[in-house]
């Protein structure tokens, strides 16, 4: 080859770098990291939102159910369009949150009944009008048989679950085509004009406690940390550039960082720092409701600290009230004790249209629909009509 037809090779093979990058999508680039500039910049974003006083308001399963409705899955057209937090302040959350338990049994309803197929277009057309979306795994037992949750009867096979999926074990083999399903799912997160929907992925939680079979008292530490270090290297090898991990303990290490800190599986693994903890105040019961407000503020404070040594961003990943049975909640406890933390979203539980008292956010006609709307109205809460550039690179 001459030095003329080199020199046009070489031109010609820049530019095509530039426009297919190694995604192959012109306007999804990957980042260093591997993963789509799109997920880093949310992961960016994420961070300064928290540092600057404001945060998001998610609710799961917000647009597929609520009390007294459920979206009609056969019909498009109502994809985003209704959710009882959006009958109550005419806005949507800014944080749509959906749970993948069952996708590893290759079924096509999650555990709470919504097709997984509803749950990835809800993702995407949340993505489409700037909002975020994060994934829970209630993912079942796989020597069992059995669900997410232990049942007594079966504590010994319970006790050498996650020994059983790790490398070596008698259900590895089947457990990688677990996440196998998962990572499908994930890739399959792509708008129709070639892009990437970025996700927060938050398998694993709540393992400070022992109700999972991935919890405290059914495994050690090492085996994990080592789940993790599985289920992250497994996706990033089927090829998942969209997913940022989060970490969500419960509430058990009680303001003890190293605790918090003993079952982490690293800086290189996670990127959201979070933290499950619920209201439980039956008859509006003030003084249990003051003492889920000092432990969000204990609990708080120390995964603040812990994340601003570790650069990490900051979410209350899971919350509620089940019931809501203080008119004020929202304004008189949750604001003012996420107030203090910077945090970039809060997340409440579902509104379970199966079981009307399961809701953790109101709806109409609900005690706390009016301090809902003050909530709402609050300079630091931020719905879908808050938000914007949470996908742009941070100048
Ligand atoms: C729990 C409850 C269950 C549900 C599960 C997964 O907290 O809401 O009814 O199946 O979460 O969404």
């Amino acid at each position: 080859m001459n030095k003329k037809i080199l020199t046009i090779s070489i031109v010609a093979a820049t530019l095509m770098v530039g426009c297919n990058n190694r995604n192959g999508k012109a306007d999804d680039p990957l980042a260093e990291s591997g993963r789509t500039q799109r997920t880093e910049n949310l992961l960016e974003n994420l961070k300064a939102q928290g540092d600057s006083g404001v945060y998001m308001f998610g609710h799961h399963d917000d647009t597929v159910y609520g009390i007294g409705w459920e979206a009609d899955y056969a019909n498009d057209s109502t994809i985003g369009t209704k959710s009882d937090v959006h009958s109550v302040c005419g806005d949507f959350p800014a944080v749509l949150s959906f749970d993948l338990g069952h996708i590893e049994l290759g079924d096509d309803k999650n555990l709470d009944g919504v097709p997984f197929d509803r749950i990835r277009k809800e993702a995407i057309h949340q993505f489409d009008r700037g909002g975020m979306t994060t994934l829970s795994w209630h993912v079942n037992n796989p020597l069992s048989g059995g669900t997410s949750w232990v049942a007594d009867s079966l504590k010994d096979i319970e006790r050498n679950t996650v020994a059983a999926i790790l490398e070596g074990g008698e259900k590895h083999d089947v457990f990688i085509g677990w996440l196998d399903r998962v990572a499908d799912f994930l890739n399959s997160l792509e708008t129709p004009y070639g892009v990437k929907v970025p996700v927060v992925f938050r398998p694993w939680h709540e393992h400070t406690g022992s109700w999972f079979w991935w919890g405290q008292d059914f495994c050690t530490q090492e085996q994990y940390k080592a789940l993790w270090q599985m289920t992250a290297e497994r996706l990033k090898d089927k090829g998942v550039t969209n997913a940022l991990f989060a970490y969500s303990p419960g509430t058990e290490p009680d303001g003890n960082a190293d605790k918090y800190l003993e079952r982490y599986p690293g800086d290189d693994i996670i990127d959201i720092l979070g933290l499950d903890a619920y209201c439980n105040a039956p008859d509006a019961d003030t003084t249990m409701i003051a003492g889920y407000a000092k432990k969000l503020d204990t609990n708080l404070s120390m995964v603040t600290k812990i994340a601003k040594e570790h650069q990490k961003a900051v979410a209350l990943t899971e919350t509620g009230y089940e019931g809501i049975a203080a008119p004020d909640w929202w304004t008189a406890t949750l604001a003012p004790a996420l107030a203090k933390h910077p945090i970039c979203y809060v997340l409440v539980w579902r509104n379970a249209r199966e079981r009307p008292s399961h809701h953790f956010a109101p709806y109409p006609g609900q005690k706390s629909v009016s301090d809902f709307i003050t909530f709402y109205n609050l300079k630091e809460t931020l719905f879908l009509h808050d938000i914007n550039a949470l996908y742009l690179k941070r100048q």
